[in-house]
This record gives structure tokens, C-alpha cells and sequence, in this order.
């Protein structure tokens, strides 16, 4: 846990779709191949080193149809250098088995959620024998997983993981904390930091975000403490009281701004690459 309490810069990862906004109520949510692309390229350019996708179909509805899921993989790589991180959380409807069929298209990241958690009205589902088969698929196909944390038992599971699985691919552990998810652990610093707390000491680095009015208090804390930081329309639809996100670039520039000012400046893509030993599947 010493690098991820010292660090020195902060990797800034963009979550820029999620799978519950919709297109018609948000119209700047990044929906077709060219809207991401576009937006990786210019949270690129603001600062993020890593991106967390959700791909929509030609009708903005969250898939995981494998062609599509390349398409973007693909797009990405080709116009970026960002570590290219693609969700197997899915929408709470995915059946799990189709959520592990995210690695076929060669991600060099994938998110791990560490636990079944309330989600709002729904329940995200992630039993102990998903986790165990998407961890181990995912060090056989040399993916690096990013933990995600929703809940303090989470950290707990995730404990218990490493025990039975040994570390990822790389031997880098990273975490995220998705704090603020109605019904899990709260938006707070002090939920925040009673996770922090747990970590193993196995853990590399962490980051965090906060959902919805959450955003700004957690970047806060995690930026003081030592963390790294999500942003994105995936979990932040609002910039400012009474004033909607128009491009998720605006929210990776202002963590960037943050960062920056906490003598903490945003981690390039190489950097980000070497502090999670991502394998290079580089296409440019
Ligand atoms: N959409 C949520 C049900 C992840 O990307 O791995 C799950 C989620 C987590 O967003
Ligand atoms: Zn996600």
C-alpha cells in the first residue's frame, strides 16, 4: 500500500457511458462509435490515461454483442493510447455467463466487481463463482482487472480472492471504489476511507468515484489521501448545481485541474501502463 498512499501523479480514468443513462434523456451521453471515440480522444487530450466502457447498440441500448464490443476496443486503440477497460458489470439484466464473454475481445483491462450489491431498485449480481471464473479467465488472457469496490465487505471479498487466486496478471492490484450507489456504501470521505483502511496490503493503487453529488466531495478526499480518481457521465451526469455535463472532457479536465493543484498532475497513458503492468496490445 506504500505506492498508493505516496503517489505522486494521479491516473484519471473516464467512465464515459455507463449501461442506465438513456440516450433520449441525455443526448451528450457517448452512445455510437464515433461519439466514443471522439470522447476518448479528447479525455486523452484532457488528462485520462485509462477508459471504462460500456458499449450501446445502433438503438443506444446497452449490449455486449461481441462485434460491437470489438468495434470499440478497436476504434479506441486505433485513435488513442488509453488503457482500454472494458466493463463485465454490464446492466443489472446481463446474464453473468454473457458478462464473461467481455475478455474475448482482447481488453487490456476489465473491470471485476468484488460482491452482489444493491443497485438502486435493481441488485448488480456478482456471486463468489462468477468473481472466481472471470479473475481466472482473466490471468489466463493476461487482462489486467480492475476491482471494484461498492461495498466495505467487498474489500473483505476481495481479500479472500487474492487468497484463493493469487495476484492478477502482472502482478499490479488496483481497486476502484464506487461510492454513492443508491442502497450501497455512501458517497462520503468517511465511508471512503474506512475502505481505504482495509486494503490489502497486496494493493498497488486505488482510486475512487463518487455518484452523482458525491463527485466532487470524493474526488476531494481521494486526491488528498493518495487515491486516483474515476470521472464520467456514467456516474456524474451534472457538472455543477443546476448545470449538466455537455462533454465528459470537461469533467476529466477539472480532475485534471485538481490533480494539478494538489501537486498530484495527471498520470500520462505510459505512466498508467507501467503503474498497472498492462501488456501492450498497442495497435499504433
Ligand atoms: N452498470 C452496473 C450494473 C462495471 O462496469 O463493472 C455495473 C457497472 C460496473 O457499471
Ligand atoms: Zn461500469
Amino acid at each position: 500500500m506504500s505506492t498508493a498512499r505516496s503517489a505522486a501523479s494521479t491516473l484519471i480514468t473516464v467512465a464515459p457511458t455507463g449501461a442506465e443513462s438513456a440516450k433520449a434523456d441525455v443526448p451528450a451521453l457517448p452512445t455510437t462509435p464515433e461519439e466514443l471515440v471522439e470522447t476518448a480522444v479528447a479525455c486523452e487530450r484532457a488528462g485520462a490515461a485509462l477508459i471504462h466502457i460500456h458499449v450501446r447498440d445502433r438503438q443506444h441500448q446497452p449490449t455486449l454483442d461481441r462485434v460491437l464490443l470489438k468495434e470499440a476496443v478497436d476504434g479506441v486503440r486505433e485513435a488513442t493510447d488509453l488503457v482500454v477497460q472494458l466493463s463485465t458489470g454490464g446492466a443489472v439484466t446481463d446474464p453473468l455467463d454473457q458478462r464473461l464473454t467481455v475478455l474475448d475481445v482482447d481488453p487490456d483491462s476489465c473491470s471485476l466487481t468484488c460482491g452482489t450489491t444493491n443497485f438502486g431498485d435493481g441488485v448488480f449480481l456478482n456471486p463468489w463463482g462468477f468473481m472466481v471464473d472471470l479473475y481466472r479467465q482473466a490471468q489466463e488472457r493476461e487482462v489486467v482487472p480492475e476491482f471494484e469496490l461498492f461495498e466495505l465487505g467487498h474489500v473483505h471479498a476481495l481479500r479472500r480472492l487474492i487468497d484463493e487466486c493469487g495476484l492478477p496478471y502482472g502482478g499490479k492490484v488496483h481497486v476502484d471504489f464506487v461510492t454513492g450507489v443508491p442502497g450501497a456504501m455512501p458517497g462520503t470521505p468517511q465511508a471512503l476511507l474506512a475502505g481505504v483502511a482495509m486494503l490489502p496490503p497486496e494493493v498497488t493503487s486505488w482510486s475512487a468515484t463518487g455518484i452523482g453529488r458525491a463527485h466532487l466531495p470524493i474526488v476531494a478526499a481521494a486526491l488528498s489521501t493518495g487515491g486516483h480518481l474515476r470521472v464520467g457521465m456514467e456516474d456524474n451526469l451534472m457538472y455543477a448545481r443546476g448545470r449538466a455535463v455537455v462533454h465528459n472532457s470537461e469533467l476529466v479536465a477539472r480532475a485534471a485541474e485538481l490533480a494539478t493543484l494538489m501537486q498530484r498532475p495527471p498520470m500520462t497513458t505510459s505512466e498508467a501502463r507501467e503503474a498497472l503492468a498492462i501488456k501492450d496490445r498497442r495497435t499504433r
